[in-house]
């Protein structure tokens, strides 16, 4: 057990994220408070986030813009309205020096070339739930600049890998509110408590399960997906498997991080190249399933993490979860098993 899951276990549960952050800067004699700040920052926005999205239907800051953001997709106003919350945050705080949103084609610069951080975000994921009252989440990773500081960061700050990360996590705003990140130490769950305007440490060293039940996929896709896709999915299914799919990333995660199970988006004829975007959904989601115990691949030996960045908005297909359960589904057995079945269907 690392030195800082001995002094997280320690933590009290209920410490606010504050005094946390102030406590495992305390661990680093050479923490400059800089990365520290940079977490308030996201919090802080965070918290405003929260109240945007719980009051969303009376103050009519649903449904679309009439406008589409780097994807192509329709952008909701919650969509910007926390895209805004974000940038106006991290420009505030002055630890950043440029973000990359999923709501802006290009780089922002926050008039900040003294920061020495980037940061990588989907200000808010799963817009199309937002309507419907479903859980939505904000996903972040964070970077140290690898250009010169004083300067403008550029693409290079962003692709810089997974594996170099210093700091990720999301921001769940479900039944409760939750702010879970990881700084490579373990991964630390924040529970908010409106009333006090404070999140709480509530899942201190949070732990994936090393084997699940659930798998979560959108199965309408099912005559797109890879013969070795369905096999397991079909093997799911014969050991009465639950299928659990909100259409929401932060929220099947979340459920998937605590219960055990394996989110599947493969590539399909819509996305060839996969769907979620590598640098604000999958690179931080990979590094707290790791730092949990998990693991996040996009084939059998390639981990996300290690996935070469060379677009800002690059998408990937994404296996993710339980250890036994992406072991099972790129074992042999998976693969011989979807070649008999071709062989038996051709
Ligand atoms: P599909 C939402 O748009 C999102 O990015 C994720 O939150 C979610 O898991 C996925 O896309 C849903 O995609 O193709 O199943 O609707």
């Amino acid at each position: 057990m690392s030195i800082n899951q001995e002094n997280t276990l320690a933590q009290p549960v209920g410490i606010t994220l504050e005094r946390y952050i102030m406590r495992a800067q305390a661990e680093f004699p050479f923490a400059t408070g800089e990365l520290s700040q940079l977490l308030r920052d996201l919090a802080l926005a965070g918290k405003i986030v929260h109240r945007d999205v719980n009051r969303a239907g009376l103050a009519d800051i649903t449904g679309g813009l009439g406008t589409q953001n780097v994807q192509g997709e329709q952008q909701k106003r919650l969509d910007m309205e926390a895209h805004i919350r974000f940038v106006r945050a991290l420009k505030n705080g002055r630890e950043a020096c440029a973000i990359l949103s999923e709501e802006e084609a290009e780089i922002i610069h926050i008039d900040n070339d003294s920061g020495n951080y980037v940061v990588a975000m989907d200000p808010l994921d799963g817009s199309s739930n937002i309507d419907v009252n479903v859980s939505i989440g904000t996903l972040f990773s964070i970077y140290r600049r690898v250009t010169p500081v004083g300067t403008k960061a550029t693409a290079a700050d962003f692709l810089q890998g997974g594996r170099r990360q210093v700091a990720a996590g999301y921001i769940l705003y479900g039944s409760s509110t939750m702010f879970v990140y990881t700084t490579g130490h373990g991964v630390m769950g924040f529970t908010y408590e409106q009333s006090l305007g404070e999140f709480f440490l509530s899942h201190p060293d949070i732990r994936i399960p090393q084997d699940g039940r659930i798998f979560s996929c959108n199965e309408g896709y099912w005559f797109d997906y890879p013969e070795s896709i369905r096999t397991f999915l079909m093997d799911c299914k014969r050991k009465e498997y639950s299928g659990r799919y909100i259409g929401s990333l932060v929220a099947d995660y979340h459920r998937n991080l605590f219960n055990g199970g394996i989110y599947l988006y493969p590539p399909t004829s819509k996305n060839p190249r996969g769907k979620l975007r590598l640098l604000y959904e999958c690179y931080p989601l990979a590094m707290l399933i790791e730092q949990a115990g998990g693991q996040a691949v996009v084939s059998a030996n390639e981990p996300i993490l290690d996935v070469a960045p060379t677009e800002l908005h690059q998408r990937t297909p994404i296996f993710i979860g339980s250890t036994e359960m992406v072991r099972t589904l790129f074992s042999a057995e998976s693969v011989l098993a979807s070649a008999s079945e071709l062989e038996a269907t051709s």
